[in-house]
């Protein structure tokens, strides 16, 4: 196996945990530089080297830089995961290309829209009542797609617990603060959040980087923030 070298760029948001929990499943050791959003250390230079697009995560391995959450779960595995403990290898069919379908499902749908979710029910700046409508309703449709594959395997590739898990899960577990989802409309994605929310990887991986606030306090922020946004009237900022 190759010898990892490998500095993750991260602070405590979905997309980071994804890289947290792969590097603590495969039992790799790694530096951590948190990169503060509060204080968009993301766009500044020194970060850009690793990341052009201005987002977390990153990981740099020796001279090898890697961003965007999907590229860098695909070369941690495939570099080092050659146990095959939480990936597909790509002649292990249909594990493989459900693994990779599932994952760029996460990429291009569940992630951005939940995130637009996120974003017009707290934090966008005048109320629409039509974006939160249209990315809330996305998202729920989304999450029906993956209720029913769900029912029909344990994880999402098939039998096994891999990447495609890792990075859907990420996004789930925050749902029910960040857009006020409950699981329990979606009964097989609460049985499999609730499977993976007991790794010891998983928990591990949640104190990487310690948050600067407690996740309660966190539910409470959004909360207000929700609760303010609904109480907007856009007449006061005209
Ligand atoms: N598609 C990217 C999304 C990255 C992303 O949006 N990261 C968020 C944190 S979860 C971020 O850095 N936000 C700060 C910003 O937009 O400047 C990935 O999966 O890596």
């Amino acid at each position: 196996m190759a010898t990892p070298d490998i500095t993750l760029y991260t602070w405590p948001t979905p997309n980071g945990l994804k890289i947290s929990i792969v590097l603590e499943e495969l039992g790799l050791p790694y530096k951590v530089r948190p990169v503060n959003l509060e204080s968009r250390e993301q766009k500044e230079r020194w970060f850009l080297k690793f990341n052009p697009n201005g987002r977390l995560p990153a990981i740099t391995d020796g001279n090898t830089r890697v961003f965007e959450s999907g590229a860098i779960m695909l070369y941690l595995t495939g570099r080092y995961d050659t146990a095959r403990k939480i990936s597909y290898a790509p002649e292990d069919l249909p594990g493989y290309t459900e693994q990779l379908s599932w994952l760029m499902w996460q990429m291009g749908g569940l992630g951005p829209m939940q995130g637009q979710a996120h974003h017009f029910q707290g934090f966008a700046p005048v109320r629409s009542d039509w974006g939160i409508q249209r990315y809330t309703d996305e998202a729920k449709r989304l999450y029906s797609v993956l209720e029913a594959r769900l029912q029909e395997v344990p994880y999402l590739a098939g039998e096994k617990f891999s990447i495609a898990d890792i990075a859907c899960y990420c996004w789930v577990r925050v749902s029910p603060n960040i857009i006020a989802f409950n699981l329990g409309d979606w009964p097989a994605v609460q049985r499999w959040h609730d499977r993976i929310m007991e790794r010891e990887a998983v928990k591990t991986a949640l104190r990487v980087p310690e948050a600067p606030i407690t996740e309660a306090q966190f539910t409470i922020i959004v909360a207000q923030k929700r609760k303010e946004m609904m109480e907007r009237n856009n007449a006061d900022l005209h």
